[in-house]
Order: structure tokens, then C-alpha cells, then sequence
């Protein structure tokens, strides 16, 4: 069975051209003129891009003593109907520790409920041999990035000392860390202070996670990642501190990369303020949205390539549970969605008022991240060979984003409200529909596949240009040899 999609224009991260594209077994076969297929399905007066990739998403995480609420079956419909075709989700150890256990209990919680394709990294919350030793399994069954928490001081975070161990070992196995960058300490003291002057709503939240806390650790994690000679990515950067690291390291020839998350971009720190509790505390996240200063920061970054992906760090938490917090800002769990809507949020908020063309577009929400997450050509790509992950879509599409028409199973929006333009009118995962513009199309749960994501094939060099001289070749593997597939 073939399926064209006929009569768009397809777009990637370096052009823009019409043409129809040709699916048969999951994979883009052909592109060209005039091609014909079994199905057709009508791309006319739309875009053809690859399908977005969310590499930062906490589905049915245990958090701050509760559980994240969306599901693996909820949250990958919601990232189909919203044009997102692969999640990466993160993966957290339990009681034991064990990063295999951990990897084998998302296993067990997704497999039967995913309809979209997902992908993985490893937390590291914690530093011993067993992990050491764990560490190597992990990226042998294709998870080749470890995640780190500069914050959550008593629970999640890891002192410098682990991070420095953690971050060595990544560059012996080929593998990338993520941080989370806030200083941990410091907002626990600052916690105290804003509890003990009686500031106990969610603008103490944001009084107490400032930009200086994230760009601190932002700052040490870079060094730390140059002491250990290995590329660094930078999670939810939302503030000006953060970027500049960020660019700086860059400018010096460092292989840094930094996420800002389409929530910051779109929404400021104003959402605390003056607002109902309810309507504050849903909005509680960390890092805390910010002033309009570092949102502008954060798109310029995106115009000039020092900031490379826009994901969501959907982690959504019912009304309810945000209630736990009532009385205690630090007891909000932390978490706002964004899944389904970060592609129209982002196409209306950015391509739509000419910040990015609709080529950077596809660059920020899939291309850039399969490159640096090592899984392209085979995801971010619209190539004869790639998975037929794809999205026909609709520019002139529209609709007021509300959280009682949305797939997620959360009972608020973050973006209540916002009239977007640019909407999937098909969205394919592996050459199947897994939703369709108009008509009530639902993926079957289990139909999305684990995404192994390989050791880095090229050596991971020292980052700065003193230690690349001197520092051993990774001699092991060989540069050329490319992962079979694409
Ligand atoms: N931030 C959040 O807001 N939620 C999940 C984890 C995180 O770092
Ligand atoms: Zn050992
Ligand atoms: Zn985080
Ligand atoms: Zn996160």
C-alpha cells in the first residue's frame, strides 16, 4: 500500500519547494512531480513538514509526591493531534536507584499506550558504581543522554561532584548530559525567606526562583561539562543569564545547545501576579515564566541560532493536585503542559509575525533535535528513506485554543484563550494517519515504537580548544560508521 501526499509544498530546514511525497512501509519512498499512489491525501494550499519532535516531556512522572497526569496514551494523542510525532520522555529512577529499572518500568507503562513514536533520557539523581557500571547498559539499549538536576535540593538534585563523575562517564560511552540549571541551594534559601515574610502564594514561586539562580548553574555547568570534555544541552532556558552562557560558550567554540520552551516564549511572569490562585498555581513551573525582556532574549536566540530547539516540558498536573500547594507555594508540584499546542502556538506567535520563516520553524521543532539527539535522517527529516513522520499543514487553519476540545486529559490550557493560526490537517507517524483534520481518526495505544538513539559515532571532543590538543582521540569507534537504516 502506497499513500501520496499530493499537491504541497514541502518544507524543510534548508528550503522550500513543491512537491508531491510518496509513502509505502513506513518510510518516504520517493519525492517528485506527479506522483500517484494507492491513498492520496490532499496537501493543496498546505505545507508538508516533518513532524515535530517534543524532546522534553514528563508523562506519568512521580513528582513532588504525586504523579504527573498525563498519560502515555493521552499525551502522545494530544502530540499527534497537535502535528508532534515523537516525544522524548524523561526517564526517572525509582527507590532502588537502578537506571535499568527505570528504563524497564517506562517500558512496562508505555508500550501498551503510546501512538506516537517516543524516545528516552536517563535522570541521573544520585552517584555510586552501580550507576557507573548502569550507565553503559543505558546507552547500549539506545538511550545516549542523562539528564541532571541542578535543583530540587533533598530530592532530585546532584551535587557538583556527581554531576562532574556523570559528565566524564558520558563523554567515555559517547553520550550527552542535560541539566536542569537552577541553583538549588539558592532557591531553598529563598524559599524560606519569602515562607517565613508570610509570602505563601504562587508569585512566591517565581520571587524565589530568579533569572541569577539559572544562569549561576547554567554557568558552572558549562565549565563543568569543559573540565569533563563533553557537549552539554541545556534544558527550559528562560532567561537571559542562561542564553548568554549559553552564547558565549558558543562563540568560544563550545559545543553547548539550549532549549527554550514554547511556554516562555509565549506567556510572562504577569501570569502570577494579581491572578486567582487556581489560575497562578496551574502556570507554576520551574524556571518560572519571566518579563517580556528575556522573552524577546529567548526569540532572538532562536532568529540567531545561539538557542536550537523549542520544546514544552509538558509535565501537567491536574487542578486538584496543584491544590496541594495551597497553603505552601512549595508545594505546587511543578509542571505545565504544552504538547498539543506547541507547533500552532509557535507557528502563530512566530512564523505568523515574522520572527521565523516557516524553514526555521521546522529547524526549531524537529530537524535540530533529531541532529542533536542523534536519530536523523531517520526523524526531522522529509527525505527519501526517512520515516514518513509527517504533517500536512494548514496554514490558513484555525482556532481558539480551549482546554475543553483538547485531547490532553487536563483539565486547564496554559494558552485558554490564544487564537492560533496553522494547524496539522493530517498528521502521519510511520506512513499511518494518526490524525486527520474533521474527522474523528484515533491511533491505536501501542501502536508508536521506542526510538533507539545510538552512542554519538563522532568522538566526543574536549570543548575547549586548549584540551583538544592534548586530550586522547576516542579511537573506538569509527566516525564513518553510520547507523544502518537511512
Ligand atoms: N520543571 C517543571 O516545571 N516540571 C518538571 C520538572 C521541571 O524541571
Ligand atoms: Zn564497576
Ligand atoms: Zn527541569
Ligand atoms: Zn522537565
Amino acid at each position: 500500500m502506497t499513500t501520496v501526499i499530493k499537491g504541497g509544498t514541502v518544507v524543510t530546514a534548508d528550503r522550500s519547494y513543491k512537491a508531491d511525497v510518496l509513502v509505502e512501509n513506513e518510510k518516504i519512498i520517493e519525492i517528485g512531480e506527479n506522483l500517484t499512489g494507492d491513498e492520496t491525501l490532499d496537501a493543496s494550499d498546505a505545507y508538508v513538514i516533518p513532524g515535530g519532535i517534543d524532546p522534553h516531556t514528563h508523562l506519568e512522572m512521580p513528582f513532588m509526591g504525586t504523579t504527573a497526569a498525563e498519560t502515555f496514551a493521552s499525551g502522545t494523542y494530544a502530540a499527534a493531534a497537535g502535528g508532534t510525532t515523537m516525544l522524548v520522555d524523561f526517564c526517572l529512577p525509582g527507590e532502588d536507584g537502578s537506571l535499568k529499572n527505570a528504563i524497564e518500568a517506562w517500558d512496562r507503562k508505555s508500550k501498551d499506550q503510546i501512538c506516537v513514536d517516543i524516545s528516552y533520557h536517563m535522570a541521573i539523581t544520585g552517584w555510586n558504581e552501580t550507576i557507573f557500571d548502569e550507565m553503559k547498559w543505558v546507552v547500549d539499549r539506545g538511550v545516549n543522554t542523562f539528564k541532571h538536576f541542578m535543583a530540587y535540593k533533598g530530592a532530585l538534585m546532584v551535587q557538583d561532584d556527581e554531576m562532574f563523575a556523570s559528565f566524564k562517564r558520558c563523554a567515555e560511552l559517547g553520550a550527552m548530559p542535560l541539566v536542569h540549571a537552577e541553583n538549588g541551594d539558592v532557591v531553598a534559601e529563598l524559599q524560606q525567606k519569602y515562607l517565613a515574610e508570610g509570602v505563601t502564594g504562587p508569585e512566591g514561586h517565581a520571587y524565589s526562583r530568579p533569572p541569577e539562580v539559572e544562569g549561576e548553574a547554567a554557568n558552572r555547568a558549562i565549565m563543568i561539562a569543559d573540565a569533563a570534555g563533553v557537549p552539554l544541552y541545556i534544558v527550559h532556558v528562560s532567561c537571559e543569564q542562561a542564553h548568554e552562557a549559553i552564547r558565549r560558550a558558543r562563540q568560544k567554540g563550545m559545543r553547548v545547545y539550549g532549549e527554550p520552551l514554547v511556554q516562555h516564549l509565549t506567556l510572562d511572569e504577569s501570569e502570577y501576579f494579581d491572578k486567582d490562585w487556581d489560575y497562578a498555581a496551574r502556570r507554576v513551573m520551574s524556571p518560572p515564566f519571566r518579563s517580556k525582556l528575556h522573552q524577546d532574549g529567548l526569540w532572538n536566540g532562536l532568529i540567531a541560532g545561539s538557542l536550537q530547539v523549542v520544546a514544552t516540558d509538558h509535565c501537567a498536573f491536574s487542578t486538584e493536585q496543584k491544590r496541594f500547594g495551597l497553603n505552601d507555594f512549595t508545594q505546587i508540584p511543578n509542571g505545565t503542559g504544552g504538547l498539543e499546542d506547541r507547533l500552532s502556538v509557535l507557528w502563530s506567535r512566530g512564523v505568523e509575525t515574522g520572527r521565523l520563516t516557516p524553514e526555521e520553524f521546522v529547524a526549531v521543532t524537529s530537524t535540530n533535535i533529531a541532529k542533536i539527539l542523534n536519530c536523523y535522517p531517520r526523524k526531522g527529516a522529509v527525505a527519501v528513506g526517512a520515516d514518513a513522520d509527517l504533517v500536512v499543514w494548514d496554514p490558513k487553519a484555525s482556532k481558539t485554543i480551549q482546554a475543553a476540545t483538547q485531547k490532553s486529559i487536563i483539565d486547564y490550557n496554559v494558552f485558554e484563550g490564544f487564537e492560533v493560526n496553522g494547524l496539522p490537517r493530517y498528521t502521519l507517524s510511520r506512513g499511518e494517519v494518526v490524525w486527520s483534520a474533521g474527522s474523528n481518526v484515533s491511533p491505536k495505544p501501542g501502536r508508536g515504537k521506542f526510538i533507539p538513539r545510538p552512542a554519538f559515532p563522532a568522538p566526543n571532543q574536549a570543548l575547549s580548544k586548549w584540551k583538544a590538543l592534548t586530550a586522547p582521540r576516542r579511537i573506538d569507534r569509527d566516525p564513518l560508521n553510520i547507523p544502518s537504516g537511512v
